[in-house]
């Protein structure tokens, strides 16, 4: 591994006067509406505003300050003063803004009026929200309800999730690909097929009582950073935090609370990793099957010598099976193929282990370092046969805790935004509204993609998000974008994806979170479901941006009124005018999670949705928790070669997806730009390049398409050798559209295979 000083780095720690600062700027830059202070001190509590950033935890007895640095942002990018006016489309076509950066387009600030884009002179124009939703339905209407496709980004309430899951289904078809697709869809899949339950085991009291926490690809510290908290009190009462991570990512080093003065005006700062560990991208099967051959070892050593077991031999008897089958996979692999294939020294995994073996209940925790890989079905089976061996599962301080990413994605899925019509209880809907849902599994966002690609698709309605530049394949899914019928985006900020447009084509605003709802009963609340799966009632408080804008239930409704005969049982009109009776029709769909929903809405902390696994009931196929043989020993879908890079695309401090606040990944010290790919400096000189010198990346992936981005600044970087990184999205163009997690499709997006090309004269 190379020396940090030859790295481009930074030297300070997570959180403390850094993180404010961020704040301070973002501030200045988004110059907010005057309630956004009262907005941010109302952030995540009781009957306030839930942020609108990332879906960690929200405690029930909260901080003074319930938000981090990012969150802060999100609520302030939100409360901007500026304005996207119908003015401001009139003097850019759509073609000249199609040149901007994701950058410039946001910083016009929120969308004020529905638009319909004019392809006689290529701009939007201000229009009516009854003629955009009369449009809309006529154009529905004309189609094979099969060729639309409905998208949802992770941040749309559970009352607009569910009304828009049921207005495709009324409308007949199950197309309904999210967020989650592109990123826990690899949870979502392997944790449902190995211990039953779709999502993470914890709750927020699980971590005062852990003695280890093991990271997996996971970044907090930019991209869930209250969760910094909880680590925090966690190693302070001797917790021990175990991560494998390429980069070495400063919130997972150090931490300065920047709600504690004493922290803030002192040089003290806890360390929170104890071992951190550098594995290469896609070698984390590698690793934990070297953690599992040394459990077991030490599992044999110990009867030996004590009559005591390591391992938690009743809970395997009782509640598993597979494990003679994952004992054979480990004792017939070799250390030697566990060292090249995870990077990792034998000696660094056998530390980690240890902590493994010494801790009496640990908890797991992953993200996209894990799900987005070819076999991330197999990183996340494997991590769970590894949580099996000592029963970390379903007890206290104990379990696996997927870090999900937008504020209510996973609530999405929980009422119904799904594809896969056996995760929704279609003979209840039936039942509920009198109608005969569509029984075939609908389109994903790869399937989506890949028929969007052939043409199949005529009709596409984006619920917030930025689709287009999300997802792989930028390049040919721009071209293919124009030749569908119909684009609906519902948004609060202009992004690329409505640059791309259809024949037909409308962008709708709407309310923000943080903006008071106001309808027919009254101000409106919405609820949404954490990481942890608690469900959380928000309530915005701000004049809206606009006196233009619909709230997202309010066009959902608009949208399905103009398409949908009548239904005496399909309520929009009373749904819209009142969200407590959207809730109730929740309750009477899922009542197991859902019963009195409407008094349970301000739950200090959240009211708990529950959790079979957590219970060691397995909804398994075999009604077990299933250890799972992984088929190889890397994550990645290809050989190494001379030249070839394993690229991992990487979110910055100063941005939220597609989102860009600003050029600064403080925490990774690079400033001012995002067009850099970061090397380590042994490969730099390897490759006969030098620091600053701009090249191109090449996809080598074997099929015939050629996928290059140039421009980008070689800039020295701590990560293992033979792994390169970049920013996401710009480098998305490089992600073929095929290159996904084989069983649950969520894009390779953390181990592409490139080439570096194209050097020019330093
Ligand atoms: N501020 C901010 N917050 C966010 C977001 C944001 O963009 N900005 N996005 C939100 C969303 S939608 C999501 S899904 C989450 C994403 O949050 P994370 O899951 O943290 O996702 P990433 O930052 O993409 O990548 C996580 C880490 O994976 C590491 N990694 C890459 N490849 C590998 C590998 O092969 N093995 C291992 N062990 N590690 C690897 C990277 O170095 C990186 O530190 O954050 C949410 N919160
Ligand atoms: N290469 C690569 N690609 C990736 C990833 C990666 O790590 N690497 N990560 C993937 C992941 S994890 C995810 S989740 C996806 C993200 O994909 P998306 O969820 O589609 O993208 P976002 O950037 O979150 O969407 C931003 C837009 O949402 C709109 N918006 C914001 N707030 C609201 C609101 O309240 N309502 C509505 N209607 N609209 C709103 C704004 O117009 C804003 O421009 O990208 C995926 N793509
Ligand atoms: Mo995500």
């Amino acid at each position: 591994m190379a020396d940090e000083d030859e790295t481009v780095h930074y030297s300070g720690t997570e959180g403390g006067w850094g993180s404010m600062r961020g704040i301070v700027e973002t501030a200045l830059r988004e110059r907010p509406t005057p309630g956004a202070l009262d907005t941010l001190r109302r952030q995540n509590k009781v009957k306030g505003f839930m942020c609108v950033s990332c879906a960690w935890g929200k405690p029930a007895k909260p901080h003074a300050f319930e938000f981090c640095e990012n969150g802060a942002k999100a609520t302030l990018w939100e409360l901007t003063t500026r304005r996207c006016t119908p003015d401001f489309f009139a003097r850019h076509t759509v073609s000249e803004l199609k040149g901007w950066k994701d950058y410039d387009l946001e910083q016009t600030g929120r969308l004020t009026h529905p638009l319909r884009y004019d392809p006689t002179t290529d701009k939007y124009v201000p229009c009516s929200w009854d003629e955009a939703f009369a449009a809309i339905g006529a154009e529905l209407k004309a189609i094979d309800p099969g060729a639309a496709v409905f998208y949802a980004s992770g941040r749309a309430s559970l009352e607009t999730s569910y009304l828009y899951a049921l207005f495709a289904r009324l409308y007949g078809h199950n197309n309904l690909p999210d967020s989650s697709n592109m990123c826990h869809e690899t949870t979502s899949v392997a944790l449902k097929k190995v211990i039953g339950s779709p999502v993470g085991t914890c709750v927020l009291e699980d971590f005062e009582h852990c003695d280890s926490i093991f990271f997996f690809g996971q970044n907090p510290g930019t991209n869930s950073p209250r969760l910094l908290h909880p680590l925090q009190e966690a190693v302070k009462r001797g917790c021990r935090i175990v991560t494998f991570n390429p980069i070495r990512e400063k919130g997972l080093e150090l931490f300065k609370n920047p709600q504690s003065p004493v922290e803030m005006l002192t040089p003290q700062a806890t360390q929170i990793s104890t071992l951190y560990l550098q594995v290469k991208a896609g070698g984390d099967i590698a690793a934990i099957t070297g953690m599992i051959k040394y459990v077991l070892a030490a599992e044999e050593a110990k009867w030996a010598a004590e009559k005591q077991h390591v391992l938690d031999v009743d809970f395997i008897a009782q509640h598993t099976i597979g494990f003679d089958e994952i004992k054979a996979h480990a004792d017939a692999t070799s250390w030697a193929d566990i060292e090249r294939e995870s990077g990792l020294a034998r000696t660094d995994i056998e530390e980690a282990a240890q902590i493994y073996v010494e801790s009496k209940a640990s908890i797991c925790m992953y993200g996209m370092g894990l799900t987005q890989q070819v076999h991330g079905f197999h990183n996340l089976a494997t991590l769970t046969n590894l949580w099996l061996l000592k029963g970390n599962v379903g007890r206290e301080g104990a379990g696996i805790s997927p870090v999900r990413g937008h504020s209510n994605v996973q609530g999405q899925r929980t009422v119904g935004i799904s594809e896969k019509p056996e995760l929704v209880p279609l003979d209840k809907l039936a039942e509920q509204f009198g109608f005969e849902p569509p029984r075939e599994e609908g389109m994903n966002t790869v399937a989506a993609c890949q028929k969007i690609l052939s043409g199949e698709v005529k009709a596409f309605i984006g619920l917030g998000g930025n689709f287009i530049r999300a997802i792989p394949e930028r390049e040919a899914m721009e071209q293919a974008w124009t030749k569908l019928r119909l684009t609906v985006q519902i948004a609060t900020k202009l992004n690329r994806s409505h640059l791309i447009n259809g024949q037909v084509a409308y962008l709708l605003p709407c309310l923000g979170r943080s903006e008071t709802d106001d309808q027919a009963s009254g101000e409106q609340a919405v609820t949404m479901e954490d990481s942890l799966s608690c469900i959380h009632g928000s309530l915005g408080k701000n004049t809206p941006a606009s006196r233009h804008l619909k709230s997202e239930v309010a066009i959902v409704a608009g949208m399905a009124k103009a398409t949908l005969a009548p239904n005496p049982r399909v309520t929009w009109d009373e749904w819209v005018a009142d969200y407590a009776t959207i809730r109730d029709a929740i309750a009477e769909t899922y009542p197991e999670m859902f019963h009195d929903f409407n008094e349970r809405v301000f739950t200090p902390g959240g009211f708990y949705k529950g959790n079979a696994a957590r219970e060691r009931i397995w909804k398994t196929e075999s009604g077990k928790a299933q250890f799972t043989v992984p088929n190889g020993l890397r994550s990645v879908g290809f050989a190494d070669s001379p030249g070839l890079f394993r690229l991992i695309t990487l979110r910055s401090n100063d941005q939220f997806n597609t989102t860009i606040y600003g050029y600064s990944d403080r925490l990774r010290g690079i400033e001012g730009t995002r067009d850099v790919v970061l090397m380590n400096p042994e490969d730099i000189a390897a490759a006969g390049l030098v620091n600053g010198q701009v090249v191109g990346l090449v996809t080598d992936a074997g099929d015939a398409v050629h996928r290059q981005v140039d421009g980008l600044t070689v800039t020295p970087f701590l990560l293992p050798r033979g792994c390169i990184a970049g920013y996401y999205p710009e480098l998305n163009p490089l992600v073929p559209v095929w290159y996904h997690d084989e069983e649950s499709k969520t894009p390779a997006a953390k181990g592409v295979p490139v080439r570096v090309v194209g050097a020019l004269a330093p």
